[in-house]
């Protein structure tokens, strides 16, 4: 028996593979395109044999084989210690103090992080939820689209509505405001005067262009605006959030929540959209959502669905929940939503299983 550790287990093994995924629509965004989900899926082996099963998004396939080399790296170095999240988390942050934990180092930390509280919830028999203290209650989701342009993005909308979700964000930034005022105007026409439309520039304004764009908008019934300019700019955020009547939103780019944190000091945003992977995972969340509940800013999430769903059920200030199925096409279960609302799987751990098949189809 470990003294160390009540479960009395410890980290044997990480595994790491490689799979780039298709999408069932393109991310455009106003600064570039996800065309495929780059993902590095983690296996991480209890000295019981539980596995804890996570995964990273790297946003470009050009990250992933040293994602995963940084992983296996960094999961070596846990090797034997207890499996224990918080005490992972320190040793980590030890081990990086001096390259600093940023980056690809910051995303295979949050990997490990989410893959081993995985494990400690099956260890424990419950669902992530329940084993951080709450309950498996249903959160409202969002349908995330992207800059699809008039007629994919009709016809995604209408699709939306149909499935029963009360909210869409459309990704906007075209090169003239006239475009994006045509874009918002042809969705309100689809989703009605009963659901949410969200905005997001993806970093992709000056702060005067922002100022001038969202001012536009602001008769159109924004529910929020999202990185209006560039993500590290919380002055330029503050600035355009003082000059414009619609909520400023951002988080996703918060790499551990110090960045958070200096965000609102800096007033930079109405509301707060962490990344559980950006944000270091289980435990990178749970101290943002305090920062959210301490701020009274309300928390949403950034992609990352199947975790986030659990751990928006234990976030005091919990907004709304971000549908964008990265990794479906590889998982054994898919998040359900059901009338725009999703509710943590009832098993053990997050539920993230692999579909082999699919993982052998599109491993890289
Ligand atoms: C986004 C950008 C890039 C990949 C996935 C998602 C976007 C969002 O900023 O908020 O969904
Ligand atoms: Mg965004």
């Amino acid at each position: 028996m470990n003294t160390l550790s009540d479960t009395g287990l410890q980290v044997a093994d990480v595994q790491a593979r490689c799979v780039n995924v298709p999408l069932e629509f393109p991310v455009r965004t106003s600064v570039g395109v996800v065309a495929t989900a780059p993902l590095v899926l983690i296996d991480l082996y209890a000295s019981n044999g539980t596995v804890g099963r996570a995964y990273v998004f790297t946003y470009t396939p050009l990250a992933l084989r040293a994602t995963r080399r940084m992983l296996l790296t960094l999961g070596g170095a846990l090797a034997g210690q207890p499996l224990a999240p918080f005490d992972l988390d320190r040793t980590l942050a030890q081990r990086l103090r001096l390259l600093g934990r940023t980056g690809i180092a910051q995303m295979a930390s949050a990997g490990l992080d989410m893959a081993a509280w995985d494990a400690l919830a099956k260890v424990r028999g419950v669902p992530l939820a329940v084993l951080l203290g709450g309950t498996r209650r249903p959160v409202a989701a969002y349908d995330s689209h992207s800059m699809d342009g008039v007629a994919l993005g009709v016809q995604r909308a209408a699709l939306t509505m149909e499935q029963g979700f009360g909210a869409i964000k459309t990704k906007i930034g075209y090169a003239t405001l006239a475009e994006d005022l045509e874009v918002v105007r042809a969705l309100r026409g689809v989703i009605g005067d009963g659901a949410q439309l969200l905005v997001d520039y993806n970093q992709g304004l000056t702060v005067p262009e922002a100022v001038r764009r969202i001012h536009a908008l602001e008769n159109e019934g924004i529910a929020w605006v999202e990185e209006p300019t560039l993500q590290e700019d919380y002055a330029g955020h503050a600035r355009i959030r003082e000059k414009v009547r619609l909520p400023v939103q951002m988080g996703e780019n918060w790499c551990g929540p110090d960045e958070m944190a200096k965000a609102l000091q800096a007033g930079a945003c109405d509301l707060a959209m962490p990344d559980a992977m950006k944000i270091g995972g289980v435990t990178g969340w749970l101290r943002a959502a305090a920062l959210a509940q301490a701020h009274g800013v309300p928390m949403s999430s950034h992609i990352f669905q199947e975790v986030s769903v659990h751990l928006l059920a234990v976030t005091p200030t919990r907004h709304l929940l971000e549908r964008m199925d990265l990794a479906g096409p590889v998982l054994e279960r898919p998040l359900a939503f059901e009338n725009g609302m999703a509710t943590p799987p009832a098993e053990p751990g997050t539920g993230i299983a692999w579909n082999e098949d699919a993982v052998r189809r599109y491993l890289v």
